[in-house]
């Protein structure tokens, strides 16, 4: 709990995140999809029997949602697109969320756009 909300308020830089070596696979991460633009992988810390994260290989100004601009229509798209091909993929079309954290108050941790693919069991709502 402490260092999540240490982690969720850290500053938005625009440095170099975790991500970018899970990109290159300098770090190892269990990928479940990957096209020329996007990377699927399972999330270290799953909230759900299903966990993938999902993002831009190009972060390109998307660190976070909240910095959306128009250019970004297609890859934003592609994401949305692509989070439905991982649920398939998971067994859980049938039922699965999608999350976006936007900024610290949002408790985002990793200032590179993701999304979490999540599901597996019922889900509850409203989310924390
Ligand atoms: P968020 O709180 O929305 O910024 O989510 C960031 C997620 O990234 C969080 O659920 C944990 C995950 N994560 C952080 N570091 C790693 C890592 O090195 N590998 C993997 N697979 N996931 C990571």
């Amino acid at each position: 709990e402490a260092s999540a909300k240490s982690a969720a308020t850290e500053a938005n830089t625009g440095a170099p995140t975790i991500f970018d070596k899970i990109i290159s696979k300098e770090i190892p991460s269990d990928i479940i999809y990957e096209d020329e633009r996007v990377l699927a992988f399972r999330d270290i810390n799953p909230q759900a029997p299903v966990h993938v994260l999902l993002i831009p290989k190009l972060r390109d100004g998307l660190t976070e949602l909240g910095k959306a601009e128009a250019r970004h229509e297609d890859i934003l798209g592609h994401l949305m697109h692509v989070s439905k091909i991982v649920a398939e993929k998971e067994g859980i079309v049938d039922g699965f969320r999608v999350v976006i954290n936007s900024g610290p108050t949002a408790c985002q941790s990793v200032y590179h756009l993701h999304l979490h693919v999540l599901g597996g069991r019922q889900l509850k709502w409203p989310p924390g």
